[in-house]
């Protein structure tokens, strides 16, 4: 590995508390290690939760449109930063430096978003029944939100819920994922930088929990923490949604895809081929949004996939920080382990396997870096239903287009989808209420790479929670209905009398 020490300090990581804690931080791109950090006791995320209650006191009292004004300092931030966090996303992930410096760039258009949307927290007015009355519904900040983010998108996702979350009247507890703490105590010393330069923030706007699974159970099981917001797996959403729901609390869940692409007779084949390599091949598969799933009409698919194996084939695999690589390592070797036997079970189950091999193990034995792997199947078996973190592709034929959607919609998980049409009917089909059953339905573009402007999320086993663009910020907030007498009267709604003759 490169020495790290100018890129650590550039973003404000000092090499002296970076060492000589229990919990080690390694790098996917030679799997050596780059920190070892003190991780947080229950008692020590006690402690921050009562700190961002403390925090939320006095945030909630300040007008949104000034809280937005942080954000906006926050955003002027992580430009001037881009390309150092950028090149930490790509050093704790392994993704390559162009997809490290997108997320980046994702938390900067999530920024601009939530500046705009401080002045646009609105209610509605509602007609009441009754004469000299109003109805209206205002919206309050919610109080200290806790966030858990997944290891391959380090920092976006927690930026969409953090840019909001401020601008609500919210404070953070972040914890991370334990693969990659560094990227999120970066962004916390770029948000610093930002909250100086505003000046009357107070402190513990956002405190950042490093640990595992027992430091995850506190966040999640405080009652105080009136909002838990999960990115990962189904198997972590079902968990979490579970403690969360014991205590009655709120929860947002952005949990596991299976993302299937339809590709119809009358698809440009050019376009699905460049859009399944992106997102098939990209984040070396390790994307929520990732394509698993290729339905091919039996016209098109011998077309289809020559192509397609012969672009696989030549797809750079190495190094992330070079630039001309587009596939970088998976993130550990259990990431390998089940790779590998996932493609040996769906062998079993009739699949013919291509790609899928470990290369580099040669020069970095510490690292799993792999060619991507189709799979032609036979069916859609229980193997393919299931989500594997890893660029395994399975590609099935269908012969029409209700045959293609009941393939499609039948896995348990409902994240991202897109159909490769240019027939008018087949398309609005597939986004109409009985095409796909996904939170993002797609038509000519990838199921991935999703704009911050819309809501993010999906349905069935992804949890059905909704982050970023569109509404989300709701989840952020509490709403209150309040009913206003101006007149001099006092009757009751449906009519009732109470004790009065008149
Ligand atoms: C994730 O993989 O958890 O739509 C998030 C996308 C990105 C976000 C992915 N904007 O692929």
């Amino acid at each position: 590995m490169k020495d790290l020490t100018g890129l650590f300090q550039s973003l404000g990581l000092d090499p002296a508390t970076l060492a000589g804690g229990a919990h080690a931080v390694r790098s996917p791109i030679d799997g050596s290690e780059i920190a070892r950090l003190a991780p947080d006791t229950p008692g020590d995320v006690g402690a921050k939760v009562a700190r961002a209650q403390d925090a939320f006191a006095a945030w909630r009292r300040v007008p949104a449109p000034v809280r937005g004004e942080l954000i906006r300092l926050f955003g002027e931030e992580l430009r001037a930063h881009k390309d150092g966090l950028g090149e930490l996303v790509t050093v704790e992930t392994g993704k390559i430096l162009e997809e490290g410096k997108g997320e980046v760039q994702e938390m900067i258009d999530i920024c601009d978003f939530a500046v705009g949307l401080s002045r646009q927290l609105y209610g509605l007015t509602i007609a009441s029944e009754r004469p000299g009355h109003k109805m209206m519904e205002s919206w309050h900040p919610l109080g200290p939100v806790g966030v858990i983010t997944a290891f391959n998108f380090p920092v976006a996702p927690w930026a969409w819920n953090f840019a909001l979350a401020l601008v609500c009247g919210d404070p953070m507890v972040w914890k991370p994922s334990e693969l990659t703490p560094l990227s999120a105590l970066a962004c916390r010393n770029i948000f610093d930088k930002a909250a100086a330069r505003f000046g009357a923030a107070p402190d513990d706007l956002l405190q950042i929990v490093v640990g595992g699974k027992q430091a995850g159970e506190a966040l999640v099981d405080d009652a105080r923490v009136p909002l838990i917001s999960a990115t990962g797996s189904c198997a972590m959403g079902r968990a979490v949604g579970a403690r969360v729901a014991a205590r009655l609390g709120r929860s947002l869940l952005e949990l596991g895809g299976n993302n299937g692409m339809i590709v119809a007779p009358s698809a440009d084949l050019d376009l699905a081929e460049r859009a399944i390599l992106f997102a098939a091949v990209g984040t070396a598969g390790q994307r929520c949004t990732s394509l698993r799933r290729l339905i091919v009409h039996e016209e098109v698919y011998d077309a289809l996939l020559p192509r397609l194996k012969s672009a696989y084939a030549s797809v750079a695999v190495g190094d992330p920080l070079d630039p001309g690589t587009l596939i970088g390592p998976l993130i550990r070797e259990a990431a390998y382990d089940k790779m590998r036997a996932t493609l040996e079970t769906v062998a079993g189950e009739g699949g013919a396997v291509f790609g899928g091999e470990r290369v580099l193990a040669g020069e970095l034995p510490g690292a799993y870096y792999v060619t991507p792997a189709i799979v032609e199947m036979p069916g859609q078996t229980e193997t393919v239903r299931e989500e594997t973190f890893a660029p395994i592709l399975y590609a099935m034929k269908y012969r029409d287009l209700d045959d293609a959607i009941r393939i499609h919609n039948g896995v348990p998980q409902g994240l991202a989808s897109c159909i490769f049409t240019t027939d008018l009917r087949e398309a609005e089909t597939f986004t109409s209420g009985v095409g796909s059953d996904c939170g993002i339905v797609n038509v000519n573009i990838g199921p991935s790479g999703a704009e911050i402007g819309g809501a993010f999320g999906g349905e069935k086993d992804t949890g059905g929670g909704r982050e970023s663009g569109s509404d989300a910020w709701k989840s952020y907030m509490r709403r209150a209905t309040n009913t206003i007498n101006y007149s001099n009267e006092l009757p009751l709604a449906q009519g009732i009398r109470f004790g009065d003759d008149s």
